[in-house]
């Protein structure tokens, strides 16, 4: 049995020192020495000298990995980590990690571009940029799987570096040993920092005048990195990003996300993905076109470095994550520049339905830090419908903004009211709920006449079943002028918002 076995393994280990012969003589491929790779070629009846660039670019398509990866030992790193037996795949990072350990570094995907963005061509000297990706316990297979895809589908000479900001991960070999890939360059926060001032130390150690932000659990798809490069060359005051297909968490197929998508809120902050406007869209021949978006998801996106520091990086009193991409959103628009989703740029990434680290200060309180932040700083008087759409953000401490507000006035940026108007007047301003009361003073009552009225006359007496003086606090003082105009004593207590109503008055509004 032994003999057997013995016998097995030497076929075995002849028959694959002979297929790698055979694979180096086919390839013409260099072997250890290079004297042996230029004897073979001449063996082949290659008379002439070989043309570098020619071999350089036939190597580039087949063998990537063995270039890219230096001194790096992806097995070792990727084994340490596997998955005990039994354990909930889930558990950690809230995707399956074992679907992700079992799919390899370096897997194709679907190219889910549109066909004419192929065609596409851009500058032949496009800037380089730093990569900057911010991760706190990332898996290390999907941590490594995003590093490959850059290397591997982007053109090498616009990758200037990958710089990796472990936020004070528990193990510090999951960013320490990635460093041995060549362009890797791992620092490690001495503390948890979160997503927001993790990169702003990404951003201001990068050498390169454009900035990438990508997130950790990312497959960037083909030529993604070209498209965004160009738009943010021809005008450094574009904030750019890509289309984010989805990876299937359970099981990581890589999936098309709709093309006709742009990023939205609501009034709570929440983030969303929307439709294009239907007049947008009919007016879209090129489906190659950039698509302006009033914010960006905020995970992946390229903007000019000295246009990030020149509108104040990021707001780094937000902790550790959400918000961020509102406050970024608002100022990129507000203070002269703007937001577009390119859809000849195509990246995955792995959504995930929960966080599956934890928040030091909660989750909930943290969202509404960072959200109430960028309200206060950013939003005007429109940020009173922020407070009522989340009325728990009311009175939560969310630290100085007056830095913010000075940096705001410095930068000249324009008010909140510009926004809505400009850039997504598609949010609508809630109704003010329709007063439906009665102000009575003495026997004369002021009240509301079905949905567009409001009427002066004597009191219809008790029988009415309309709530009586609804109060209010006023939103303006000019309300009060107007209900001057019937002649209405206020009491100074009793307020009533009637602004909504009286601008359906005819004749009485200028
Ligand atoms: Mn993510």
């Amino acid at each position: 049995m032994r003999r057997i076995r013995a016998n097995a393994i030497a076929i075995l280990t002849v028959a694959w020192i002979l297929g790698t012969f055979y694979y180096l003589w086919q390839d013409s491929k260099p072997a250890s020495t290079p004297s042996s790779s230029a004897s073979q070629a001449r063996g082949r009846g290659h008379g002439q000298k070989l043309v570098p660039g020619r071999l350089e670019i036939h190597r580039d398509d087949r063998t990537i990995p063995l270039i890219l990866l230096g001194g790096f030992d992806e097995k070792t790193y990727l084994a340490a980590k596997q998955l005990k037996t039994g354990d909930d795949p889930y558990r950690e990072h809230a995707f399956n990690l074992q679907e992700s350990d079992r799919l390899g570094s370096e897997r194709a995907i679907r190219d889910t571009r549109h066909y004419r963005c192929a065609s596409l061509t851009y500058d032949a000297e496009l800037p380089s940029t730093s990569i900057i990706i911010t991760f706190h316990n990332e898996a290390r297979s999907t941590l490594l799987r995003t590093i490959k895809s850059v290397l591997m589908r982007s053109p090498p000479s616009l990758i200037q570096e990958i710089i990796l900001i472990d936020d004070f991960s528990t193990d510090p070999e999951d960013c320490q040993l990635l460093s041995q890939i060549p362009k890797v360059r791992c620092l490690r926060n001495s503390r948890r920092e979160g997503l927001i001032r993790s990169r702003v130390r990404g951003a201001n150690t990068a050498s390169a005048t454009i900035l990438t932000f990508l997130d950790s659990h990312c497959e960037v798809n083909a030529d993604w990195l070209q498209p965004m490069i160009q738009r943010v060359k021809e005008d450094h005051t574009r904030v750019v990003s890509p289309i984010i297909d989805v990876i299937s968490l359970d099981n990581f197929a890589y999936l098309a996300a709709s093309a006709d998508l742009r990023g939205g809120f609501d009034w709570s902050l929440h983030f969303k993905w929307e439709q294009i406007p239907i007049e947008q869209k009919m007016a879209r021949s090129d489906p190659t076109q950039p698509i302006r978006t009033p914010v960006i998801a905020g995970g992946i996106f390229v903007m000019d470095k000295s246009w990030f520091n020149h509108l104040g990086q990021y707001d780094t009193h937000m902790d550790i994550w959400g918000g961020e991409n509102f406050e970024l959103s608002f100022r990129v628009w507000m203070c002269g520049g703007s937001l577009e989703i390119l859809p000849c740029s195509r990246v995955g990434h792995v959504f995930r339905k929960r966080h599956p680290y934890d928040f030091p200060e909660g989750n909930a309180l943290t969202y509404i830090k960072n959200t109430r932040r960028a309200a206060e700083v950013w939003m005007d008087e429109y940020k009173q419908y922020y407070y009522s759409a989340r009325p728990s953000a009311q009175g939560k401490a969310f630290g100085s903004i007056a830095d913010h507000l000075t940096l705001r006035r410095k930068l000249n940026c324009k008010p909140f009211r510009w926004y809505m108007e400009n850039v997504y007047p598609e949010l609508r301003v809630p109704e003010q709920e329709a007063v439906s009361s009665v102000l009575k003073q003495g026997g004369m009552c002021l009240e509301t006449r079905g949905r567009d009225g409001l009427g002066l006359a004597e009191c219809r007496g008790a029988g009415t079943n309309r709530p009586q003086s609804q109060v209010r606090r006023p939103r303006m003082k000019v309300c009060f002028l107007k209900v001057a105009y019937f002649k209405f004593q206020l009491q100074r207590d009793s307020i009533v918002n009637f602004c909504s109503l009286i601008k359906s008055i005819p004749g009485v509004l200028p």
